[in-house]
Order: C-alpha cells, then sequence, then structure tokens
C-alpha cells in the first residue's frame, strides 16, 4: 500500500512514527512536510519541521522540547549571544548546526530542499520518504499590532510571533511570502497522485496543513487524488493537544473543536480537504458530505497511535 501524509512539526512527526508501527512490509510511507516555518538565520537555512520530522523517525530527537537534537549542546549559540548577533531569540544548538550548515551548502550549490532533504535523511534514515511541500522558498508571516498609537500594523516572521512573543501578540492574519510565485513540488503532486489513501495529521490546521493545501499546484491534486483523503482532528476536547493552536484559528475565525477544523477543511466533494474526519470520543463532530468517526486521538506512543491510523485505513477502505 502507498500512504501519503501530509504533516508539520511535533504533532506530524508523532503521526507518523504510527503510521510506521501499522504498515506491513512493502508499504510506502510519504510525507508532505509544511515549509512555512523555514527561515534564513546567521546565514542558514533553518526547515524546523523538516528535521523534526527527520529527527523524531531518526531517533535523534530531544523528546521533551520535540524539536532539536537529543544530547544537545548550546556553545555556538552563547557565543552569538555575546557578539549580540540577533536574533537571540531562536536558538540554534551546536549539533543541530551542523545540520543547517550541509543543507545551506547544498542549497547554495543548487540543489533543490526536496534533493537536499533527501541527502539529510540518507544519515537519519527515517523509513518515510520526507518531502518539503515546495522547492521554492514560502515563509509563513502574521500580521500583528504594533502596539504604537495611532494603531499600525506590521508582518513578523512566523517565528518572532511563535517563539520570541509565544503566539501571545494577537494575530490578524497570516501571509504565505513567496506562495505566489511557488509551485508546489513534484515528489509531493506525484506522491497525492499515486497514493492509495492520504491522511492529514493532527497539525496544526492553519501554520501547517493549510500552508500546505495552499501551495499553488496541491489544492488540485488533492482534489483529483485517487485515494481517500482522512484526517485527524489535533483539537480534542475543545483545546489544542499541544502547543499554542489556538491562536491560529482564533486568526482565520475557526471554532476551536474537531468540528470547527473539520468544517474549515470541509468536504471534499464540495470543494474542501476531507472524504473522512476521526475525532476524539466525545467530540462528535458535524460535518456535512464527510464521513466522522470518535477514536481515541492521543499519540502517547506509536503503538496507540498506530491504531489511530488503523482507524483512519478503515475509513478510507484500504
Ligand atoms: P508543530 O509544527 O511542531 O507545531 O507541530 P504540528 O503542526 O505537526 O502539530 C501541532 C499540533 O499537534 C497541535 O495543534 C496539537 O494539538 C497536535 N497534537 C499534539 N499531540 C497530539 C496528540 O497526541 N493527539 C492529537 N490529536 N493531536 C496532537
Ligand atoms: N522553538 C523555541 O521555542 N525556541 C527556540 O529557540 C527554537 C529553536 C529551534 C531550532 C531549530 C528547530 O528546528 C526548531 C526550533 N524551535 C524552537 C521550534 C520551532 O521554532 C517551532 O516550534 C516550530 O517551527 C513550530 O512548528
Ligand atoms: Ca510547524
Amino acid at each position: 500500500m502507498k500512504v501519503t501524509v501530509l504533516v508539520g512539526g511535533v504533532g506530524g512527526a508523532r503521526f507518523l512514527q504510527g503510521v510506521k508501527a501499522a504498515a506491513a512490509p512493502g508499504d510506502a510511507i510519504r510525507a508532505v512536510v509544511n515549509i512555512g516555518d523555514d527561515i534564513w538565520l546567521h546565514g542558514l537555512r533553518v526547515c524546523p519541521d523538516l528535521d523534526t520530522c527527520m529527527y523524531t523517525l531518526g531517533a535523534g530527537i530531544d523528546p521533551e522540547r520535540g524539536w532539536g537534537r537529543a544530547k544537545e549542546t548550546w556553545s555556538v549559540r552563547e557565543e552569538l549571544e555575546a557578539y549580540g548577533a540577533d536574533p537571540t531569540w531562536f536558538g540554534l544548538g551546536d549539533r543541530d548546526v551542523a545540520t543547517h550548515l550541509v543543507r545551506t551548502r547544498m542549497l547554495r550549490a543548487g540543489y533543490p530542499l526536496s534533493q537536499v532533504t533527501a541527502a539529510l535523511c540518507h544519515r537519519w534514515a527515517p523509513g518515510v520518504d520526507l518531502i518539503p511541500a515546495s522547492d521554492d522558498r514560502i515563509e509563513t508571516h502574521v500580521v500583528v499590532d504594533t502596539g504604537d498609537d495611532p494603531p499600525q500594523r506590521k508582518a513578523i516572521h512566523f517565528q518572532e510571533w511563535w517563539v520570541r512573543h509565544r503566539a501571545a501578540l494577537p494575530a490578524h492574519s497570516f501571509a504565505s511570502v513567496g506562495r505566489d510565485q511557488a509551485t508546489a513540488c513534484p515528489d509531493a503532486l506525484a506522491a497525492v497522485a499515486d497514493a492509495d489513501v492520504v491522511l492529514v495529521a493532527p497539525s496544526n490546521p492553519v501554520v501547517s496543513i493549510h500552508t500546505i493545501v495552499d501551495v499553488p499546484g496541491m489544492r488540485p491534486a488533492l482534489a483529483a487524488a485517487p485515494g481517500r483523503i482522512v484526517g485527524v482532528s489535533p483539537i480534542v476536547g475543545g483545546q489544542a493537544v499541544r502547543g499554542m493552536a489556538e491562536a491560529c484559528l482564533a486568526a482565520v475565525e475557526v471554532p476551536v473543536s474537531a468540528e470547527g477544523v473539520g468544517r474549515w477543511y470541509g468536504a471534499r466533494s464540495t470543494g474542501g480537504l476531507l472524504d473522512g474526519w476521526l475525532v476524539a470520543p466525545g467530540d462528535g463532530a458535524d460535518v456535512p458530505g464527510v464521513e466522522v468517526r470518535e477514536v481515541p486521538l492521543m499519540m502517547t506512543d506509536p503503538d496507540t497511535t498506530a491504531a489511530m491510523v488503523r482507524a483512519a485505513y478503515e475509513v478510507a477502505g484500504v
């Protein structure tokens, strides 16, 4: 069986562990990964969601933080701070820096991000083909108030909003900078076009999943996908299981509920994304045109997550 999964960072990576645990020998697992969080820092290209997936599946992740490398040290960060080199609010660990050095060198040599990612994955052997949603540069920016009088607005990089301000600055909207000039990665389109089933991980609906679906070329590919598309809610009991997704949903005026997110994704039969939608027990959602099923959605370990994945396969009929 060929399964393709749309994923962001931590939620996506943990879901992929379940997809791997549910796989039969010979199954092909491909992940289309969000690149909207990517950022140039200190001359290095940093791709947090790709790296979170790569390190998690390659057993190199720091499990407490959920991002970056285990057994990390921070000499580079301390030295950069000593120089007063901005931004000091985003920390690159010493081990992690090696990844960004290799990536940046290959990008500068002209390799597309998808090939660079494949080369980095050669070391980590994640067991999943990690495909960036685009080989082009697309970066999420967030429109916020400056706090000045009279009121003014400005757009800041997603990482500045998320990490520096911990999503506490009210967001008015999100913009995918570079999106209009970008095209979907050909491997991502192929992964959707020949999948037996497409899964939408319980990733951040706004800054992970929507950012992927919004890449030019992705929406028509998903609309035409021969396999059924089944999503998993990241909202359980009316709140995000982890992180600050509520602040993102507020900006796009989507209710923080499994039903709210399901309706926002919409039914594929009416121009939306989904054929099926998994919600947690008790979260019963009415999403017109979508088959909704209640199953436990806590990704406590890969085997528990695998049960969730099998339920998605049942809904998909594979
Ligand atoms: P990020 O890029 O690191 O923010 O990670 P993702 O976008 O891939 O996923 C973030 C989302 O994962 C959050 O909105 C959480 O609600 C969701 N999430 C994390 N753990 C779980 C879990 O165990 N179950 C479910 N259903 N969602 C989860
Ligand atoms: N998150 C933080 O809260 N603080 C950091 O200093 C930080 C550094 C960092 C470096 C590499 C990387 O791959 C991820 C990093 N993250 C950090 C996580 C990341 O900024 C966000 O959680 C995601 O982009 C949201 O998905
Ligand atoms: Ca992310």
